[in-house]
């Protein structure tokens, strides 16, 4: 593998964070303000990189992906905010500093969640329909709208919860794990393809690449909660434990969970090939989704 993470998408895509963060009347600063909190505090912006980086694949500018790529932004934001609630995780350290309820109380942090939600949809709707025509939007919608909803993102949150505390099998931690890790990524990956009208055997090959990054990065990150460092990774470890959750290191150990990892990586890159894609900036993507400490 060579490469690495690709920085020059992430700033790009931090850049746009900022100028597509809605303007609102000063009345609702408190949740506007709780918004930015969580949205501009450190993240690796994996999932708008992702997306950035199957346009660059496809050998288009990944600019035209921009309003997209930060939706996502803005939805994974929502969902690191509702799962550290008290209701759910509760959770008191995310991306390096206090969850967004511990600093501006559970209503305004339940309602930040929300709001970016909706804003995700707006910036499609409004910033991503400069460069697509609308049968593609659509179809940009149907992913982003399938992934998060209950055969997404909230169905695997779902089972998690449903999991907490009992021993589950293989299978029922792979559905976790691709449901509320794999869909979005997944539809990262997609959401590229389709706004760089990739062909529908790249499409394919983008998406069964995206499945199996997905997966290496939801191992990696059970594996980070028992190995990590708080300060690289920014939130309180070992919550798997305590909250008696099933993970791959739980199930069969850091080493075995480890090579399963690079299995799914392997797999990953396989899936590329012979797609016609300049496949450069997505094998960076799949060796830092494997090697990463934060
Ligand atoms: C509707 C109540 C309600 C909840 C919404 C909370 C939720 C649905 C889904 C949970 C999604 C979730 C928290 C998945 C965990 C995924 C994961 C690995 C998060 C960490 O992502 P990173 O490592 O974090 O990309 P950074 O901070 O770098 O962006």
């Amino acid at each position: 593998l060579t490469g690495g993470y690709p920085n020059s998408l992430k700033q790009l895509a931090e850049e746009s964070l900022e100028r597509f963060f809605p303007q609102t009347d000063p009345r609702l600063s408190r949740v506007s303000d709780a918004m930015k909190y969580s949205l501009f505090a450190p993240g690796k912006r994996f999932r708008p990189v992702l997306a950035l980086a199957v346009v660059e694949a496809l050998g288009k500018d990944p600019r035209i992906a921009l309003p997209v790529a930060c939706a996502l932004e803005f939805i994974h934001t929502y969902s690191l905010i509702h799962d550290d609630l008290p209701a759910i995780d509760n959770d008191d350290l995310r991306r390096g500093r206090p969850t967004c309820h511990l600093k501006f109380g559970e209503d305004t942090a339940i309602l930040a969640g929300d709001a970016l939600y909706a804003e995700a949809f707006v910036l499609i709707l409004t910033e991503q329909a400069k460069y697509t025509s609308p049968p593609m939007l659509i179809e940009v919608l149907k992913e982003v709208a399938t992934a998060t909803g209950i055969k997404g993102m909230v169905g695997g949150q779902v089972v998690d919860i449903a999991s907490t505390g009992r021993a589950v099998d293989l299978a029922t931690l792979e559905f976790i794990h691709n449901h509320k890790t794999g869909c979005l990524i997944r539809a990262a990956a997609r959401c590229g393809a389709i706004v760089g009208e990739a062909e529908p055997e790249q499409v394919e090959a983008v998406t069964r690449y995206a499945e199996h990054l997905g997966l290496a990065f939801q191992i990696i990150d059970d594996i980070l909660d028992v190995t990590g460092s708080v300060e690289m990774v920014g939130k309180t470890l070992g919550r798997d434990v305590d909250n008696r959750k099933t993970t791959f290191p739980g199930k069969m150990g850091v080493e075995r969970s480890r090579s399963e990892a690079q299995a799914a990586t392997d797999q990953a890159l396989k899936a590329l090939s012979g797609a016609g894609l300049n496949a450069d900036v997505l094998f960076g993507l799949a060796d830092f989704a494997l090697r990463r400490a934060s």
